[in-house]
């Protein structure tokens, strides 16, 4: 695997837009794309503008409204989307490398993780519309009342450098699964595996064009241009909060949707009647895979102060002992942060730490490299108030918190301004269902690490975000739900305007 990379950086890959079934020229500003690992640029990404956005658009609506998508038989849709996991699953090597080269996540994760996981989305909602279906209403005497489901049109579907190919492979297959086309913008941190992505789906013909569109560039230039373009018809986003926050505003103008999946500050909650060795494995993953940069990462750790002199000794063992290195050693368990802007926010938070009463138990420095690395880190806190337990930090940066009672780390771990998912461990099935009713997340997990099951939705309350990923929150994201209500019976109207 490391070939591919010798192979970029002597001759980095150009990276462009693609609209209508071509691939745009490479015209708009050169922006290096970085191997995180390295430090050296392996592709050049040329910016799609406002008139290239516009293009991109354009090509979906008129895909959109000349009806090869929207109005193709299921079975149809079916097929394509079939095709494009079947395309992912006989690229897996080449793309996870991609990702890997980009992201700087171990190779290990990308391609026993990240891979299938993007080829699934794929095939879980070809299978899902194939079952999907309306509503029919009988309660009103003399009517039928039906609600179906139409495509929403464009979706502008905007994607983060965290795990570029898996997050956004989710958003095309809800997106087209429904019948809507779409234009998707990658970071512009991580463009590499969603441009290949349309190059392969290109080069098999898998799809009419102007279904799937694609810009590349910064979000104050691409981003903007995207999110505030008249001609779509929703955003569907997953990012930072306060790009989220912009991306409602620029909607609200147009009294559109998006669906916004956000940051967190999970809390993962260890009793003292858990499986401790399991809990352990648990916080150790929900904490450092991914490099730690998970939206719902259970980073803020609140352990019974009954185990907590065990639990906190083993993790900070564990944590002390992480693997960071080349992310494509099969031995690497934590690759480099995803830029130099990551590692100076890191630093920054263990001196906010530090300064504010938090004692460091692991890591806390950077390590001298060409590339962008940093010790796994763990902070103990007595408090929820730190800046360090309060906002996401999207690093291997864990805090650990005791407590002594369970309406006391309730009412910790609901204090936050995030709502992503609550992690539980405990060996107590009344506790584990009281914790599900009241942790205020989208979403509870109970003695499991980081698990995503697309029949339920994904996604979070507060500043977490809006809107649920997966079934049927994907369909409440990329349909409009149409009534239509019919009289089955003549019975005598009121005549208005015949003096009856
Ligand atoms: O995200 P941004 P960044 C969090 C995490 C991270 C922080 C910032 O805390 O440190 O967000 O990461 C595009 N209009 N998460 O800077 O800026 C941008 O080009 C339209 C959480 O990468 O939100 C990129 O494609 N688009 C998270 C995408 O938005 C705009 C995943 C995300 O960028 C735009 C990643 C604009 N005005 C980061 N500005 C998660 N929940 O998993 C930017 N973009």
């Amino acid at each position: 695997m490391k070939d591919f990379r010798s192979k970029l950086m002597s001759n980095p890959q150009t990276i462009t837009g693609y609209a209508a079934g071509a691939f745009a020229a490479p015209t708009g500003e050169a922006i290096p794309v970085i191997d995180p690992a390295t430090g050296t640029t392996v592709a050049v990404l040329h910016e799609s503008d406002g008139a290239e956005v516009d293009t991109a658009v354009a090509a979906a609506r008129d895909a959109f409204r000349a009806g090869p998508w929207a109005g193709a038989s299921v079975a149809d849709r079916q097929r394509a989307l079939h095709a494009i996991h079947d395309a992912i699953l006989e690229h897996a090597e080449e793309l996870a490398a991609l990702e890997t080269l980009n992201t700087g996540i171990p190779f290990i994760q990308t391609k026993n993780i990240h891979l299938p996981r993007a080829a699934q989305n794929f095939r879980f909602f070809a299978e899902f519309i194939n079952q999907d279906g309306g509503e029919v209403f009988t309660q009103e005497p003399g009517y039928m009342s039906l609600v179906t489901y139409e495509p929403i049109g464009v979706c502008a579907l905007i994607g983060p450098w965290n795990m570029p190919l898996g997050l956004t492979a989710m958003k095309m297959a809800g997106a087209l699964a429904f019948g809507n086309t779409c234009v998707v913008k990658p970071s512009e941190i991580t463009p590499l595996t969603l441009a290949r992505l349309f190059e392969i789906i290109d080069a098999k013909g898998i799809l009419p064009p102007g279904v799937i569109n694609l810009v590349n560039g910064r979000g104050h230039v691409t981003g903007e241009a995207l999110s505030a373009h008249p001609d779509i018809d929703m955003v569907s986003f997953t990012g930072g909060t306060e790009t989220g926050a912009r991306i409602l505003g620029a909607l609200a103008k147009g009294i559109k949707g998006g669906a916004m999946e956000l940051g967190g500050k999970s809390p993962s909650i260890v009793f003292a009647d858990a499986d401790i060795e399991r809990a352990l494995d648990g916080a150790m993953l929900g904490s450092f895979m991914n490099n730690g940069q998970m939206c719902l990462a259970g980073s803020r750790l609140f352990v019974h102060e009954q185990v907590a002199d065990e639990f906190i000794a083993a993790f900070t063992t564990r944590t002390k002992a992480l693997r960071v290195g080349d992310p494509f050693d099969p031995a690497t368990e934590i690759g480099p942060m995803i830029n130099a802007a990551q590692v100076a926010r890191v630093a920054s938070y263990v001196e906010s730490g530090l300064g504010q009463g938090a004692t460091l138990l692991a890591g806390g420095g950077q390590i001298e490299s060409d590339g962008f690395f940093i010790e796994p880190t763990v902070m103990q806190s007595n408090s929820n108030a730190l800046a360090i337990c309060q906002e996401e930090i999207f690093a291997p940066f864990a805090t650990i918190q005791t407590f002594s009672d369970e309406d006391e780390v309730i009412a910790r771990a609901n204090d936050s301004a995030f709502g992503l998912v609550g992690y539980v461990w405990t060996a107590d099935l009344e506790r584990a269902l009281r914790l599900s009713r009241r942790l205020a997340t989208g979403t509870v997990l109970v003695n499991t690490p980081i698990m995503r099951d697309l029949r339920t939705g994904f996604g979070g309350v507060r500043q977490s975000g809006l809107g649920r990923e997966g079934a049927k929150g994907s369909r409440a994201m990329f349909t409009e739900m149409k009534s239509t209500i019919i009289a089955l019976e003549r019975p005598a109207l009121p005549r208005m305007g015949t003096g009856n």
